[in-house]
């Protein structure tokens, strides 16, 4: 007999949040306003995490690319694994990464190397049906690739890093390694009714520069602080949560934070988020910017590459802490 291993059995399950217990210490940054450079770096310094109001991209891109992926979502089971498995990029349900993680969540993966991008891995997007679906998506991404550039912009700014582009360069090259995905967390029938929230999203720390998360007005998402306990973000369909990644951490020699967080489903309302990864081109080195060293300063890091670096990250665990190998 052959014994296939449940990932529902390996899911593991949490303490839930109490409700409307959300942290109100996320930073708001205004991107209208002056100040918001400063503001940026010191929420890099001080969580890793930020959210973002008044940043130009219309409500109708995001709820436009919201409608596509639940049209997929509600798709028969058996249709949507055929843009399966996401190895690395396509359909996934529950299990997460190539190492054996799990969690409360099906998704679309994207590798969005070519620009526009091609879909050549997933069946369901080369059907013509499918037109409106790939314009939202890259109407989508183009917008939140440039909200990632100016973001890095000013955080360059206000490090006062030359040139300029010095961060965003990399994820507006040619040859940038970006990545996008489509969360969908289902309500899970086995909570309804009970105090208990399961995982959807494992914690973990993202390897890239920057990431750009939307999602609808489900709560979820959870970060954590510097003394390792776990806060709710209250969440904002309409507003971008950015965070830092592990790249970003080693490029400021640990000044920015890579923020630790994770996501739980519950058993009532159906969450979606999209995200944008911001990576660099597979060969570009990642090591401290010497601009930005005191004197004396040791890197704290030893010097990879991008490519190095996702490799490393691909043999990982969710979990893990991917930079400690980096470390010097
Ligand atoms: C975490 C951030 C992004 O979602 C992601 C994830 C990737 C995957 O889902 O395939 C990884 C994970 C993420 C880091 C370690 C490896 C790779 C799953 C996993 C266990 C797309 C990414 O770039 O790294």
């Amino acid at each position: 007999m052959v014994v296939v291993a449940n990932p529902l059995d390996q899911i593991s399950l949490v303490r839930p949040p109490k409700p409307g217990a959300y942290f109100s210490g996320v930073p708001v940054i205004n991107l209208g306003e002056p100040g918001s450079a400063a503001a940026i770096v010191k929420a890099c310094q001080d969580f890793g995490f930020f959210k973002v109001i008044n940043h130009g991209i219309p409500i109708d891109l995001m709820v436009d690319l919201e409608k596509e992926a639940v049209k997929f979502f509600s798709l028969p089971q058996v249709e949507k694994e055929r843009s399966g498995p996401p190895n690395p990029f396509g359909y996934g349900n529950k299990r997460i990464g190539p190492n054996g993680d799990v969690g409360w969540v099906e998704y679309l993966l994207f590798g969005v190397t070519s620009k526009p991008f091609s879909y050549t891995s997933m069946a369901f997007l080369r059907e013509p049906s499918a037109s409106s679906f790939r314009s939202a998506l890259n109407e989508y991404i183009s917008a939140v690739r440039k909200l990632a550039s100016e973001v890095l912009e000013l955080m360059a700014e206000e490090l006062k890093i030359e040139p300029r582009n010095a961060f965003s360069k990399l994820v507006i090259d040619e040859k940038s390694d970006e990545i996008f995905r489509l969360n969908h967390y289902p309500p899970c029938p086995l909570l309804q009714g009970l105090s208990c929230s399961l995982t959807g999203f494992g914690e973990h720390t993202d390897p890239q520069i920057i990431s750009i998360l939307r999602s609808n007005d489900t709560q979820g998402l959870q970060i954590a602080l510097r003394d390792g306990s776990w806060v709710s973000v209250p969440p904002d369909q309409e507003s971008f949560f950015i965070n830092v990644g592990d790249s970003l951490q080693v490029m400021t020699n640990g000044r920015f934070k890579s923020v630790k967080h994770r996501v739980l489903a519950n058993g009532m309302k159906s969450r979606v988020s999209m995200i944008y990864f911001g990576g660099p081109p597979q060969t570009e080195k990642i090591a401290p910017l010497t601009q930005l060293m005191g004197e004396g300063e040791q890197s704290l890091y030893r010097e990879f590459t991008w490519g190095e670096y996702k490799k490393a990250a691909y043999k990982s665990r969710l979990a893990d802490n991917r930079l400690g190998q980096f470390e010097k």
